[in-house]
């Protein structure tokens, strides 16, 4: 029996209904072409955050947008960076780690995968809120782990490091019970975590579908998880426990070990879940974790 297979071969031509090139040969969304993009990327979620970043750049080369996908790249010293918006969500975590890899990692004239692959160094300049009551807003957080509570890596495979894996049978263990939840695991990258985060808070971060309900809020509509916030900062596997909600990392972290770049998150802390804040000054929160992974990178 034939039929019509929309995956390829490895090496074979990619389709132009699979990746597709705006007719000034830049990538469908981010609107970038291979040459626009640095091999160190600042990921942040807020497209008004990538100038936050750029300022401090001693030149910035290129000024590219498109949707919430604002990107400006540059120098720091001798350093070429590129800082890239991703909005909000694994959705667009997806769109933007495929399109990032494909400006690197496919000949876009002859449409094949390179013989030669480059791997990206990615670092995510993020808000979060807490879920244990020993970290304070202010805190710069680095996540040693993402846990992805969304379905983005229910499409791709993925295999586990030893570690992941036996961690994972604790995450399932202890959130076995939530039906129609599949949850995801990756490490951060091992160097970045000890050196861009070495003296920072470090801990699992949750990532979620959502800001309300799947992040434990509860405003006006009924939550279908109770006591969402006490389920999640109540695990322990190994001294390990989670640190942090917010909406990116996980996807981060998934994407980036299936595609091959290294990865690391970092989160100022913006919220208390636990102690029930919200910071006063998040814009110098933000500006603190900007700086901190600057003179780092
Ligand atoms: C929600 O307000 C957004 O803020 C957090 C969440 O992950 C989500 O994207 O991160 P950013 O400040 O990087 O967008």
């Amino acid at each position: 029996m034939s039929g019509i297979c929309g995956q390829k071969q490895s090496n074979m031509k990619i389709s132009e209904s699979d990746l597709i090139i705006n007719p000034d040969g830049s990538i469908y969304h981010l609107n970038l072409l291979p040459e626009d993009i640095a091999e160190t990327v600042i990921t942040v979620g807020d497209p008004d955050r990538v100038g936050e970043v750029s300022k401090y750049f001693d030149q910035v080369e290129l000024k590219k947008g498109k949707r919430e996908f604002i990107t400006h790249t540059g120098f720091v010293g001798k350093k070429r960076l590129t800082v890239l918006s991703t909005g909000i969500g694994t959705d667009n975590i997806d769109i933007v780690f495929n399109e990032l890899d494909a400006l690197v990692n496919i000949d876009f004239e002859t449409r094949e995968i390179k013989k030669e692959l480059t791997s990206l160094t990615i670092v995510r300049i993020g808000t979060s809120g807490a879920v244990q009551p020993d970290i304070p807003m202010g805190t710069l957080l680095a996540s040693s782990h993402g846990l992805g509570m969304d379905a983005l890596m229910s499409y791709y495979q993925q295999q586990l490091s030893g570690d992941e894996q036996l961690l994972m049978n604790d995450i399932k263990a202890h959130f076995g019970h939530l039906e129609n939840i599949n949850p995801y695991l990756t490490a951060a990258d091992d160097t970045l975590l000890n050196t861009i985060g070495k003296d920072m808070h470090q801990g699992i971060t949750i990532t979620a579908p959502g800001f309300y309900a799947p992040q434990g809020r509860l405003v006006r509509a009924k939550n279908a998880v109770p006591d969402f916030i006490s389920l999640i900062n109540s695990f322990r596997s190994n001294r390990r426990r989670i640190t942090n909600l917010e909406m990116e990392t996980a996807g981060i972290y998934a994407l980036a070990k299936v595609l091959g770049h290294k990865a690391l998150s970092v989160n100022a802390i913006l919220a208390s879940r636990v102690n029930f804040e919200f910071s006063s000054n998040p814009n110098k929160m933000v500006e603190q974790a900007i700086k901190t992974v600057l003179e780092r990178i």
